[in-house]
């Protein structure tokens, strides 16, 4: 009898998707026990899951196509072309370590440790495949350390100079919000789980506002005539307009005064500081009609409870943090952060991550030496400026990337291109396809996918901690992050036991306050969060004071402004005027297609092809004063790069905004080169976070 003839035996296995997404969906994989091993045959949401209730997204609806992709990597590999030439030969696992190990012995005896930059993000979110062993391998090696902070940690890093921590609301308390401010967040495409809560609060009465650059399908969801409102600010603005929000509550007694009294620090100050911010004022800079300013500061001390959620979008400025840390203060003014539905919510990971013992995991104490620590974002001036600025130390000779895909999502990427040519330097790609980093690798090793590795999922979009149970085990000879760890200890000759602990050690160690049997039983847990909703309620915050810093001692020692502060970014229309006469037009690189989730999907054929091609996208003014009609093939350049583009001509846009959907490859692209080419790599003002969002163009007709 054969396979064919005979219908296999089928389990069902639950899991958890381990997307850098704030949904971490519940899903039921099932398997079949074929005569060659299981296979698994279909992924579908989990009904039961109390945040994704069944439903997954156009991402990962087809994950199996991505599991069992042709192009999937299942073997290590040896480059035999010139680097970026994507040309490679199998090899085997002896031989990749063999060859990793010398070099990386190497490269530490002729540079030192430092030489060597681990590098990688949250391509996979669960908690193993993110930490597991990677800190302590290259801590015990002595190895330059990364600021992982591309996504996320400067909206908490703003926050938390405002309330003392980076935990905001449950955005499911947004339920009871009456006005909900959705301010720099496109939930229907990036949270779409969220979604049906919103729903549902527009249902009890809630209007919605949508405060965006762009008319993204977020904002086409609201309802004129039920008195949702669209806000289109200039890119890097909105801190302006919050400030003369708060000048009109002053202004018009619309403070809730006792509260203030009660709850906060620092609001003479604050007041001097939004005495000169009329909404007039407020307007020159940020675009937005005076009155309609006007009427949303009272809209938003009237209708009660307001709520307002943010995700990651207004953090990719130079005035990233201190636009979190602005808005965070102004539910300080009207009381809204005592409100059920009232307050910011931002990531949960504030409220899940704590049940977290990052250092047992990371073990910080098997660090040898004092290594620097160089930023993400800052990639491409590690690479090619070595010595300069914040690059003191030794030049980069062994990059070791896993886990993302910074050619096509780190700023300034024609800049790491070019550092990735070096012939000095050493390069190591653990991934699951070929992507435009993998291109410029030495060696490539086969990473395994969600199905194939257990781990422990921390939601930031909801407050729930979730089981992965890998449901295949690794295909072809791939391996799980932290097993790619333990192999590299071994063929560099460490012997340090912590370097070696099994996945259950690491989760057991990683996690010591959860009840791991229980969740592997039940799948989900959620953390602990008050029964009434109002974690401020009775002020409560985690400053040292308790009360909510509308001015902080501590930026002031860190030599930022005491109390929020409107600076212009330097590359954008109030900054340097010299860039502005050269590159008049704003750009934006948001995430944009349903079928793509960061790089990851595009080179797939049923997700890339079915959203089209990237483009340039502008509005028709500035569509006619470059004499550029739909279709045509445009350039867009800034001092970074230069990148052709078919042209867009949409009505989502103000003048002087454009934008370019993020995501596609540099295959994609008819020169090579994708969105970041051109995006900014400076610095947020604390926080580590980088200005993306920060960049200025020219766009004109291929000729
Ligand atoms: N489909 C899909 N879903 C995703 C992702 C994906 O690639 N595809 N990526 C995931 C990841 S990694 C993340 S971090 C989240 C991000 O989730 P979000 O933060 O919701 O998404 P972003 O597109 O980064 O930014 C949101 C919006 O901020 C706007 N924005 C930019 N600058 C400003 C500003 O100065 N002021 C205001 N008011 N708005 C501004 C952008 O135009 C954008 O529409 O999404 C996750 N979900
Ligand atoms: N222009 C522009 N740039 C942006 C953004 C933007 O909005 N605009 N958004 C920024 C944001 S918010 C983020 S979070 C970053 C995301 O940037 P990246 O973290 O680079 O994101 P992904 O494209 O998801 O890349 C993840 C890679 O990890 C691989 N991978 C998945 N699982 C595993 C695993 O278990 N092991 C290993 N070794 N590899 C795995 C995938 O195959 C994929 O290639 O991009 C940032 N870049
Ligand atoms: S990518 Fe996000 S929305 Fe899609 S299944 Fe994963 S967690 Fe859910
Ligand atoms: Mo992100």
């Amino acid at each position: 009898m054969t396979d064919v003839l005979e219908p296999a035996a089928t389990r069902t296995i639950n899991g958890t998707c381990h997307h850098d997404c704030p949904d971490s969906c519940g899903w039921i994989v099932t398997v079949e026990d074929r005569p060659a091993g299981p296979v698994a045959v279909k992924l579908r949401g989990n009904p039961d899951h109390p945040y994704s209730a069944g439903e997954l997204c156009p991402k990962v609806n087809r994950f199996l196509d991505r599991v069992y992709s042709p192009d999937r990597l299942l073997h290590p590999m040896r480059r035999v072309g010139p680097k970026g030439a994507g040309e490679f030969e199998q090899i085997s696992w002896d031989d990749a370590l063999t060859e990793i190990a010398t070099n990386l012995h190497r490269v530490i005896r002729e540079h030192g440790p430092e030489a060597v930059l681990p590098y990688s993000d949250a391509g996979n979110q669960s908690m193993l495949a993110l930490m597991g062993l990677s800190g302590r391998f290259f801590g015990h090696m002595g190895a330059t350390k990364l600021d992982r902070n591309i996504c996320g940690v400067t909206v908490g890093a703003g926050m938390a100079k405002t309330v003392g921590s980076p935990r905001g609301i449950d955005p499911m308390q947004h339920l009871h919000s009456k006005l909900l401010i959705l301010w720099g967040t496109n939930t229907r495409l990036t949270n779409r789980h969220l979604w049906p809560t919103i729903e549902a609060a527009r249902a009890n009465g809630a209007r919605l506002v949508v405060i965006d650059p762009i008319r993204t399908v977020t904002a086409d969801a609201i309802d004129e005539t039920r008195g949702d409102q669209f806000i289109q600010p200039l890119p890097g603005t909105d801190i302006a307009m919050i400030l003369a929000m708060m000048h009109v509550l002053i202004r018009d007694e619309l403070t809730n005064q006792a509260w203030i009294d009660a709850h906060t620090l620092g609001f003479s100050e604050l007041q001097d500081e939004v005495a000169d911010w009329t909404p007039e004022r407020a307007a020159d800079a940020c675009g937005v009609p005076a009155d309609v300013i006007t009427q949303l500061a009272h809209d938003y001390a009237t209708v009660r409870p307001a709520g307002i959620r943010t995700l990651i979008g207004p953090e990719h400025h130079e005035n990233g943090a201190m636009f979190h840390r602005t808005l965070s203060c102004l539910p300080a003014l009207t009381g809204a952060w005592a409100e059920r539905g009232g307050g910011v919510s931002k990531s949960t990971g504030g409220w899940t991550e704590c049940q977290m013992d990052v250092d047992a995991i990371l073990r910080p104490d098997l660090e040898v030496g004092n290594s620097r620590t160089l930023n993400m974002s800052r990639l491409g001036q590690i690479l090619t400026h070595p010595h300069a600025g914040e690059n003191d130390g030794p030049a980069v000779h062994a990059f070791i990337n896993w886990n993302c895909n910074p050619v096509v999502t780190t700023p300034n990427a024609e800049l790491i291109k070019q550092g990735l040519l070096r012939d000095d330097i050493f390069t190591v790609v653990h991934e699951q396809f070929l992507t435009d980093t993998a291109k410029y690798a030495d060696i490539v090793l086969p990473a395994t996918t969600q199905i194939e590795a257990d781990d422990i999922v921390f939601s930031w979009g909801s407050l729930h901690t979730n089981y992965n149970n890998a449901a295949i085990p690794p295909l072809g000879e791939s391996v799980s992050n932290p097993e790619l760890f333990r192999r590299l200890a071994d063929a560099m000759g460490y012997t340090e036991p912590a370097l070696f602990d099994d996945d259950e050690t690491l989760m057991r160690e990683g996690a010591p306050d959860l009840d791991l049997d229980g969740l592997r039983d039940t799948m989900w847990q959620e953390a602990p969060y008050p029964a009434d909703g109002r974690p401020f309620g009775d002020g409560d915050f985690d400053t040292p004071s308790g009360r909510l810093h509308l001015a902080s001692d501590e930026l002031e020692a860190m030599g930022q402004p005491r109390v929020p502060t409107y600076i212009a970014p330097n590359e954008g229309p109030g900054g340097d005027p010299a860039l502005v006469a050269l590159y008049p037009l704003q750009l934006l690189t948001p995430k944009h297609h349903a079928r793509f989730l960061n790089s990851g999907y595009s080179h797939l054929p049923k997700h890339g092809p079915a959203e089209g091609g990237p483009f340039v996208e502008l509005d028709a003014i500035d569509a006619a004063a470059r004499q550029l009609v739909d279709g045509a093939t445009a350039r867009v350049w800034n001092g970074r790069a230069t990148v052709q583009l078919p042209v867009k001509i949409s009505t989502r846009l103000r003048p002087g905004v454009v934008a370019i959907p993020w995501g596609w490859w540099m295959q994609d692209h008819p020169d090579g080169k994708a969105a970041n080419a051109l995006t900014n790599d400076t610095l947020t003002e604390w926080g580590g976070g980088v200005a993306y969002s920060d960049t200025l163009v020219e766009v004109a007709a291929l000729t």
